[in-house]
């Protein structure tokens, strides 16, 4: 490559790395990008509510801004959710440009309510599937862009660069050999690690993996303990747990127990529309108290042409279960959802290492604070994503800012064990239970200790061993519980018995770091 500069390599195929590769191509370089499934594999495509964006007549990005900020709990980054508010509808104005098909009434864009939105700014595309709309028109861009796409490719690890940017090792599946990539600028959006939990939206490769090989690089990492659980999942024994999108909430739908009563009007003054971890924690709550393994979402009140025009890929999902929505009502109950830390940014997707950006759900830029606002997800991925690929175009220096609060771990060599599905079972497990929507000291402590032993056994015994799937699964664990028991308070997601409340002195994020000795290109 004559000029590395100008060939950044995108890791992942979401949203943020479609967007930041189609960007990067407008502006004239020639990024590759890399995933480990098919190019529309990701999160993204499972989207269902939407987007926000204040592109109502009643709406401002200053309201926008404001339900961001109030979600987040106090710890929201105002900068970045102004930035985020301002630039939103210039970036759907980019997806209807690339050709997303929004969805509209009579003429106008149609706006979609979610929990914490004082106002109709969720942007939808096929009803519900605004996800797939999105990653398969990105797609095609892509493909019709002639950037250059290895599939079925996973990142193994980051070296050190040459100030352009690391050094990055790819495998191709199935058996492989390791390619390494000349130093050049690596964008890292490889998404959450909703499935390191037992109970989860995601799909099975958001594990957190490419939190994992950025600490293992030296990169900053922060806001761990943030993980969000969405209050609706399908849950049937047996049955995936798929979302049932907070708009369906947005449009009428009522959360009920066994016996019918709406429990929610107790918990928030804005009962089923109240921010996603109160809802979330209410839920669990009536699922702990009624030994219920589930509560309903009654959706029977929205008129049933309405309910199947505006959620046609839930009320088909529901039919392969029996269910018809606008009779029966939905089980659900909460699982693990999405990742507000990872990897720490400043406003232009500058990580703290030269030359390695991250974008979309990997990212922790702050704008989510302790609780992420419904579709402000799929935002960010675009709003920082810009940004990222006119860094690519003209770097300049800059990079996180290190939060007083951050801890230095050591990443010791482990006893080279076998990997295998049994260990990662156990980590989906203890997070599940005891790194969950309730969390007490003994939990997270025990979790903490358990995550550290089975990251020993399987972390290699040689630094020159790249480490697998499950050691890097057991570090962004154990990422999360350190976070989980360093926070000795409540807020937002986070939610800690022995410390029920808020506390001021809180009010800042939590960094983790590896100790310099121990990195290298592991
Ligand atoms: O409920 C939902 O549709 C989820 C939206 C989101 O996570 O932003």
């Amino acid at each position: 490559v004559k000029d590395p500069k100008r060939h950044p390599l995108i890791v992942g195929s979401g949203i943020a790395g479609l967007y930041v590769a189609l960007r990067c191509r407008e502006m004239g370089l020639r990024p590759t990008i890399v995933t480990q499934g098919r190019l529309e594999e990701s999160n993204t495509r499972y989207a269902q509510g939407g987007i926000a964006a204040a592109v109502g007549p009643d709406d401002s990005p200053a309201r926008h801004f404001a339900d961001t900020v109030k979600a987040g709990d106090g710890l929201v980054d105002r900068a970045a959710a102004r930035l985020l508010a301002n630039d939103a509808p210039a970036r759907i104005a980019a997806l209807a440009r690339y050709g997303v098909p929004f969805d509209t009434i009579e003429g106008h864009i149609a706006l979609g309510r979610e929990a914490a939105h004082s106002r109709d700014r969720i942007l939808h595309a096929g009803g519900d599937a605004t996800g797939l709309s999105i990653e398969e028109t990105l797609k095609r861009r892509v493909l019709e862009g002639g950037i250059d796409i290895e599939e079925r490719t996973t990142l193994r690890t980051l070296g050190p660069g040459d100030g352009v940017g690391p050094v990055a090792v790819v495998v191709r599946a199935p058996g492989g050999a390791a390619v390494t990539h000349e130093a050049r600028p690596v964008v890292l959006a490889t998404g959450g690690a909703g499935n390191l939990y037992r109970q989860s939206t995601n799909r099975p490769f958001a594990m957190g993996e490419g939190i994992a090989i950025a600490f293992r690089t030296g990169a900053l990492v922060a806001d761990m303990e943030f993980v969000q659980f969405h209050p609706t999942a399908f849950w049937r024994e047996g049955a995936p747990r798929y979302l049932i999108t907070e708009a369906i909430r947005g449009e009428g739908a009522r959360l009920v127990n066994d016996a019918g009563e709406r429990f929610m009007l107790e918990a928030h003054p804005d009962a089923e529309l109240a921010p996603r971890d109160v809802v979330a924690r209410a839920v669990e709550g009536e699922i702990a108290r009624s030994e219920h393994p589930h509560v309903y979402l009654d959706a029977t009140r929205i008129p049933r042409d309405r309910l199947f025009a505006r959620f046609p890929s839930i009320c088909r999902f529901l039919t392969l279960y029996g269910l018809d929505p606008s009779k029966d009502r939905i089980p659900v109950a909460p699982v693990a959802h999405y990742m507000i830390g990872g990897i720490a940014t400043d406003l232009d997707g500058r990580t703290s290492i030269p030359g390695l950006y991250a974008a979309g759900e990997v990212a922790a830029t702050g704008v989510h604070g302790a609780n992420r606002l419904g579709s402000n997800s799929l935002l960010e991925g675009l709003v920082f994503g810009e940004r990222v690929a006119l860094q690519l175009r003209h770097p300049t220096r800059g990079g996180p800012k290190r939060p007083a609060r951050t801890i230095e771990l050591s990443l010791p060599p482990g006893d080279g064990g076998a990997e295998d599905t049994a260990t990662l079972d156990m980590i989906r497990t203890r997070l599940w239970e005891d790194v969950g929507i309730v969390r007490t000291p003994e939990g997270l402590r025990a979790a903490l200790a358990a995550m550290e032993a089975l990251g020993r056994d399987v972390e290699p015994s040689s630094k020159g061993t790249v480490p697998g799937t499950v050691a890097n699964a057991a570090l962004t664990a154990s990422l999360i519980a350190r976070a989980a028991l360093e926070r000795t308070e409540s807020r937002g997601a986070h939610y800690r018995t022995d410390w029920p409340r808020r506390r001021k002195i809180w009010e800042r994020h939590v960094g983790l770091s590896a100790r310099r000795a121990s990195r290298g290109a592991r």
